[in-house]
């Protein structure tokens, strides 16, 4: 028998006929739940919040990692933090250069429940370059001593309740403290839709931050409004200019990033532009 699961989001709900439950647990952090559902197959929930599913994860954990690494100066060393379900390693890890990936992750629970029931999102978790550490990530780029990152993404939940804080200034600064003067970041900003505040704010924090700051844009199915965004950040790279060499390698192998998806993505539609203009 199936049935209907339903996640609220900012005044919005969303349902999938659910087949099977999978998983649910509680951490000290939050709920984690899997559950396959007649739509998107396979999906991840935290605190009845969809995090992914394995219809649609592909445009999202591409499109949060290839436009920095593509655009980042041969990064070696790249920080993921949050990314619990392996999507956005699995997409780091297939760049060729990369010598370490390391991924923190507050809530081991969430990469145990993903290891065991999301294994075709979380297909590099036994890459040796992976280091996970299950550790308090705004207590990391604040006070660690490893050496810089070429690229660092930020995977996070929604900025509601323990997600907050990965949307503050202060966490983007000790973020910046992480990079490379090269470096590039990359992050998940949220439907500029729906949470059209949080959207311009963390456009405003980061534009205190980086000389560049460049937001574009997807349809995410799964996520409230369909309507998603991330943002590339950098002080010294070109968020137009991609290794070609690389992303020649890189690109047949993608389902949904490639060249024209990368510059179509960066093209902001008038009511982005104005609320850009006007910060
Ligand atoms: N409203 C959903 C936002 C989800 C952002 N993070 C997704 C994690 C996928 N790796």
């Amino acid at each position: 028998m199936s049935h209907w699961y339903e996640e609220t989001f900012h005044g919005t709900r969303l349902s999938l006929e659910v087949t099977e439950t999978l998983f649910a647990g509680k951490s000290a952090f939050q709920t984690v739940e899997v559950f396959d559902t007649k739509p998107y197959g396979r999906v991840l929930a935290i605190d009845s919040v969809f995090m992914t599913s394995e219809a649609d994860e592909f445009i999202y954990h591409e499109l949060l990692t290839h436009p920095a690494m593509l655009t980042a100066r041969d990064p070696k060393r790249v920080l993921v933090i949050g990314g619990g379900d392996g999507g956005t390693v699995r997409e780091v890890l297939r760049h060729p250069g990369v010598e370490a990936c390391v991924m923190i992750e507050i809530d081991e629970l969430v990469v145990r429940a993903s290891r065991e029931h999301l294994p075709r999102i979380g297909t590099a978790w036994d890459d040796p370059r992976l280091d996970v550490r299950f550790i308090d990530g705004i207590d990391y780029v604040k006070k660690s001593d490893d050496a810089p990152y070429d690229v660092i993404l930020l995977d996070g939940t929604d900025p509601i309740g323990p997600g907050e804080v990965l949307f503050e200034a202060e966490f983007f600064e000790a973020c910046k403290r992480m990079l490379t003067p090269d470096g590039v970041l990359g992050l998940q900003s949220e439907t500029p839709m729906l949470l059209r505040d949080i959207f311009f704010e963390t456009q405003k924090k980061l534009r205190a931050l980086f000389g560049s700051v460049q937001p574009y844009f997807a349809g995410v199915p799964l996520y409230a409004t369909g309507s998603w965004s991330w943002t590339w950040c950098s002080d010294q790279r070109d968020h137009r200019s991609l290794d070609d060499a690389r992303a020649d390698a890189l690109i047949p192998g993608c389902r949904y990033y490639n060249r024209d998806v990368h510059h179509g993505a960066f093209a902001q539609p008038n009511y982005v532009r104005q609320g850009l203009a006007e910060l």
